[in-house]
């Protein structure tokens, strides 16, 4: 398979076993053969033999090169928008209240409904640009907004069609129990039987990648949880959880206790839930977008995370609702100023730790034998991508090794 080198670049590499902040390289170069990275490091140390196999030199023109971006957790298949809700909560309304009054998801729910499959896709697909747009070469995307087999269905297969005209990869999380449709008010058991059987079906259809499910107390309790994430299980499915978002439901020991890739928003995360993900490997997924949106006040409990050696991801929760956004660079900032994350930690949170939040080993980090996933950014110092609002240094990404 013919070696391309890139050259003339700084790499933040993101190993963890680095012993430079970001896994920074100076004069850095790498190689790509196919879809892989063949060999990563600095210019000076590429063996003679390896770069004279090399038959396309690229100059990455002193660009800082990162692992492609990695958006963990999103919802960015819906149809509509709750612009009218965002002025209702500028009233003073607050997300919970509206939720309980019959907007909130099932407003979205009624829209993405109402969509056909080409609809939802036309109406997606802007913002799946605008992520690749910053260097987004891996997202998940989960259902929720149709919570009717067929309509749980359409929204995945628009998910999987993104996936497959895009040029990046996609992974698909059934998150049947996000809400209760309203044909099953006060029924919330019995709505939790047909998630059960949509899973089932979705599952056997290859539409699911991965379960989740919206354990609060405008959601599912823990107890139907446990049911939901017991059936993951019983298919060899991993699962996730959105926990602790708005009260500690205990949801974040649950989901551990059944080996969960990661528990996502923790704002009420308490010590044990902390403990229990630490011993799971669990990842502790991080939404600042969602705690800025809403206008949280309650902080998730970052020192406690650093103190159990948590894995902290970062990601959109591109949604209509809690975080209408599409830029995960602005996440990074986010993540900085809200939480008090280090721009290293940011950084991490969208490669390293992003992956390890979908249980990916082969990528997140530029090393050689992981995917050739990676961008080129017009900066000089990795800070500088979580430092400033608005702007996009994106240059080129590179997917699988090829030019996107
Ligand atoms: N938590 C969230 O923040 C989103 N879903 C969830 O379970 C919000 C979804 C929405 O408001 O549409
Ligand atoms: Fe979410």
């Amino acid at each position: 398979m013919p070696l391309t080198l890139w050259q003339h670049c700084t790499l933040a590499t993101l190993q963890a076993q680095s012993t430079e902040p970001y896994g920074l390289v100076e004069d850095g170069a790498l190689v790509v053969e196919g879809e892989h990275l063949r060999w990563v490091g600095r210019l000076a140390d590429l063996p003679a033999e390896l770069r004279q196999q090399c038959q396309q030199t690229n100059d990455a023109g002193g660009a800082l090169i990162t692992p492609g971006l990695i958006d963990c957790h999103t919802h960015l298949v819906y149809g509509g928008n709750r612009a009218a809700e965002f002025e209702q909560r500028l009233g003073g309304a607050s997300y919970e209240d509206i939720a309980r009054q019959g907007g909130g998801i099932a407003s979205t729910v009624k829209n993405t409904r109402a969509a056909s499959a080409d609809e939802l896709l036309q109406q997606s697909l802007p913002r799946l640009q605008q992520l690749m747009a910053e260097g987004v070469t891996t997202v998940e995307i989960k259902s929720g907004y149709g919570l009717a087999m067929a309509h749980e269905r359409k929204c995945l297969q628009v998910a999987r069609t993104l996936g497959q005209t895009q040029a990046l990869d996609v992974c698909t999380t059934f998150l049947g129990a996000h809400a209760l449709p309203p044909e099953f008010a006060g029924r919330s058991d019995d709505y939790v039987d047909e998630v059960l059987h949509m899973l089932t079906d979705l599952h056997a259809e290859g539409l699911v990648d991965a379960v989740d499910a919206f354990c609060e107390r405008i959601a599912f309790s823990p107890a139907q949880t446990a049911r939901v994430l017991a059936a993951a299980q019983a298919l060899g499915l991993p699962v996730k959880l959105h926990a602790e978002q708005l009260s500690d439901s205990g949801g974040a020991a649950l989901a551990a206790s059944f080996g969960a890739l990661s528990c996502d928003h923790l704002e009420w995360l308490s010590e044990d839930g902390a403990a229990a993900m630490a011993a799971a490997g669990t990842v502790a997924v991080l939404l600042p977008g969602a705690f800025y949106f809403l206008r949280e006040t309650k902080l998730p409990p970052i020192e406690m995370l650093r103190r159990h050696g948590l894995s902290i991801a970062i990601s959109t929760d591109c949604n209509p609702g809690s975080s209408p956004c599409t830029s995960l660079l602005l996440m990074l900032n986010m993540a900085c100023t809200l939480f008090r994350l280090t721009p290293e930690e940011a950084l991490a949170g969208v490669t390293r730790h992003a992956a390890q939040a979908l249980g990916f080993k082969d990528r997140g980090v530029l090393a050689a034998g992981r995917r050739a996933d990676f961008v080129l950014w017009n900066v000089q110092h990795p800070a500088q991508l979580a430092y400033a609002l608005g702007a996009n240094p994106h240059l080129q990404t590179i997917y699988k090794g090829q030019a996107r």
